[in-house]
């Protein structure tokens, strides 16, 4: 049901000096309460560029530009809207606001256009939250992604899913109320088939939630190690550039530092840490706790070795660290030789050459294959955790009932109940029916003016 809500407004670009600076305006009746303020030819022509004066408080004109009005439902929110071009001035802009505010419209929350939007059925959840990551996405694939699911390619894979899940429930309602009747419904065989393919569906989505959630918000990669190994040697090599300072003095890193990586569009955030040792220094001892944090806060640890030299107890306390976490080993300065005792101790580790820059594609490819990413270009859209939580609660439902259907005899009432509990989840997803806390977790993401 298309909707007319009360007028909101937004400064809808960044606030900083540019060429042009745009107000957003959305609402029952939006143009009339501010068309007071304008110098303008005629109209106003929906969707037409119309050149306009703003006047200020004082009678004065605060600027010039462009305005376009669109007339509901013909608009991004389905409501009547206004979109005001002015100069990307912040004082202008600020002004602008002060004064559309002053005629009684409101600040706009976080998303809030895009919400009036979903609730005016002009795109579902899926592709409102697309909107969100397609904006804040960091890297192309992350982008492109976002971008198929405002095209709503995740939606008719998920409105597919519930149209055989309807028509199941038509079988097993069919069979509840005509039971008497002589008519074709499913038998339990056809019926744990259907099931069983729905299930595998909903297992092919949730193998995509991992890299969903990297792409959206990046990989945190920690480099650790005692001193001295070339962790600031490696950390410059993945990045391409020499950003951390390196001696040959063991304890040289201080603190950590972090910068973006893009490994074949997968967004990283890159970590080099103080080298871990026992220390008095009261500075080192900071870098070193702050090291220990980082470890443990990372999605993947690279633990980097000197191979140059033999082992010490110092790496082989801190192999103990990362072994329970997500790591790979990393034998550094190869171009020196690599010792038998390091050799033999860590048989799978990645040996590379910081310095010569040797080894480093290859481990960027083995990182990207242990993160479990799937790059297939076939299954490029995401899903959020939001999804995942829903998709599981479906497929639990789903399981149980397919390990009952095995073993005992089930009332097509109760079928049809648990069936209906697993199509809620899936309507959930995209929408269909949707709580205001549900939706006001996912708007509050957005940026203002969105
Ligand atoms: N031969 C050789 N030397 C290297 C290699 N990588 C690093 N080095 C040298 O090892 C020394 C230490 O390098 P760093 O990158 O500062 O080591 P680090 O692990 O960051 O050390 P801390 O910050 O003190 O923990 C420097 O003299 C580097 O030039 C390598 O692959 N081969
Ligand atoms: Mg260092």
């Amino acid at each position: 049901m298309l909707k007319q809500r009360e007028p909101i407004v937004a400064i809808a670009t960044p606030l900083g000096e540019s060429a042009i600076g745009v107000l957003r305006l959305s609402g029952l009746g939006v143009w009339e309460k501010i068309r007071e303020l304008f110098l303008i030819r005629g109209g106003p022509r929906p969707r037409y560029a119309h050149f306009v004066k703003l006047k200020d408080q004082e009678g004065g004109i605060l600027d010039e530009g462009i305005m376009v009005y669109y007339r509901s439902p013909r608009s991004y929110t389905g409501e009547d809207m206004v979109e005001l071009f002015l100069h990307g001035n912040p004082i202008i802009l600020k002004k602008a606001l002060e004064l559309f505010l002053s005629r009684g419209i409101r600040l706009a929350e976080p998303g809030e256009f895009t919400k009036r939007a979903f609730l005016n059925g002009k795109m579902d959840l899926l592709q409102a939250e697309a909107v969100a990551d397609l904006i804040g996405a960091r890297s192309e694939r992350a982008l492109k992604s976002a971008q198929r699911r405002l095209q709503g390619e995740l939606s008719s894979l998920i409105n597919t899913m519930r149209d055989r899940l309807l028509e199941i429930l038509a079988h097993v309602e069919a069979d509840i109320e005509f039971s008497e009747e002589d008519i074709p419904t499913l038998d339990r065989g056809q019926l744990v088939n259907l099931l069983q393919n729905l299930d595998k569906d909903i297992e092919k989505l949730l193998s995509t939630v991992r890299t969903g959630e990297f792409l959206a918000r990046g990989i945190n990669l920690a480099l650790v190690g005692k001193p001295n190994v070339g962790k600031s040697s490696l950390f410059n090599a993945l990045l391409g550039k020499e950003r951390a300072i390196v001696t040959h003095l063991p304890g040289t890193t201080r603190d950590f530092l972090q910068e973006n990586l893009n490994i074949e569009g997968v967004p990283i955030n890159l970590i080099d840490t103080a080298g871990i040792r026992h220390t008095e220094d009261p500075v080192e001892k900071i870098g070193v706790e702050r090291s220990l944090q980082k470890l443990n806060t990372s999605d993947m640890v690279l633990l980097v070795l000197d191979g140059s030299k033999d082992l010490e107890d110092e790496d082989l306390s801190i192999h103990e660290r990362v072994r329970e976490l997500e790591h790979l080993v990393v034998i550094n300065k190869a171009d020196l030789g690599v010792r038998e005792s390091v050799a033999k101790s860590f048989p799978q580790a990645i040996r590379v050459s910081a310095l010569k820059g040797e080894g480093i594609e290859e481990l960027k490819r083995i990182l990207l294959e242990r993160l479990g990413i799937h790059l297939s270009d076939s299954l490029q859209v995401y899903l959020s955790v939001r999804h995942e939580a829903l998709l599981k609660k479906s497929q639990k439902v789903l399981k149980s009932l397919l390990n009952r259907l095995e073993t005992e005899e089930i009332f097509p009432e109760i079928l049809m109940l648990d069936l209906r509990e697993v199509l809620i989840y899936l309507e959930e997803i995209i929408g269909v029916v949707s709580t205001e806390d549900i939706l006001g977790s996912i708007f509050s993401k957005f940026c203002i003016g969105k």
